[in-house]
């Protein structure tokens, strides 16, 4: 018998870029859903310069820093906790590389190899460990605790116990034994 590892959430940002495109929103949103990943939190924001700078605290100081915080908050950004089997690399994977040439040359398939613009504005977001995705939840989702998810809705996911809300653009656990809706 098949059992279904423990899944991985990680975080997901749809950038400025794409979010002024519903159809490429449209598309990545599809891809992922395809790519059988389950979306646990939604939530359209707009980031302020703190909240950005924040985010990328890792690069103060680097030569694009400046660039990189006008451009994530010169529009709303989609922000998503994403559970699925290895999310982490699985999502990464789908991004393609940080570099738009790298990515349009090696990795033509990816969504920056698609869609990306320059090594800025390159369409999406991906956590790059289990600890960076902690800390991106906590910035930009601050009332999601991962420990209690664990505790409570992981195995409803990981058994595909759970139905979708396409308004809110999150799967819900369905914990009513009579009614599971399977994805
Ligand atoms: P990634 O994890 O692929 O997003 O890559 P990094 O953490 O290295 O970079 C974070 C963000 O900084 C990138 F998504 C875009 C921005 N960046 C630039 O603007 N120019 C660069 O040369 C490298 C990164």
């Amino acid at each position: 018998m098949l059992i279904a590892k423990t899944l991985q959430l990680t975080l997901a940002i749809l950038k400025p870029d794409v979010v002024k495109h519903p159809y490429i929103v449209q598309e990545i949103r599809e891809l992922i859903l395809a790519n059988k990943f389950y979306f646990v939190k939604s939530k359209l924001m707009h980031l302020t310069k703190l909240q950005a700078a924040e985010f990328y605290k890792e690069h103060d100081g680097k030569f694009f820093q400046g660039r990189l915080i006008n451009f994530m908050t010169s529009g709303p950004i989609w922000a998503h906790i994403l559970a699925r089997e290895n999310a982490i690399e699985e999502w990464r994977a789908m991004i393609g590389p940080t570099k738009v040439l790298k990515a349009f040359y090696e990795a033509p398939e990816s969504i920056r190899g698609r869609h990306g613009l320059t090594d800025t504005r390159n369409c999406t977001h991906g956590a790059d460990s289990e600890k960076s995705a902690r800390r991106e939840f906590q910035l930009l989702f601050s009332d999601f605790i991962s420990d209690q998810w664990y505790e409570e809705d992981e195995e409803y996911f990981r058994k595909g116990l759970v139905t979708f809300d396409s308004v809110t653009f999150q799967h819900m656990p369905v914990k009513n034994n009579s009614k599971h809706i399977l994805r």
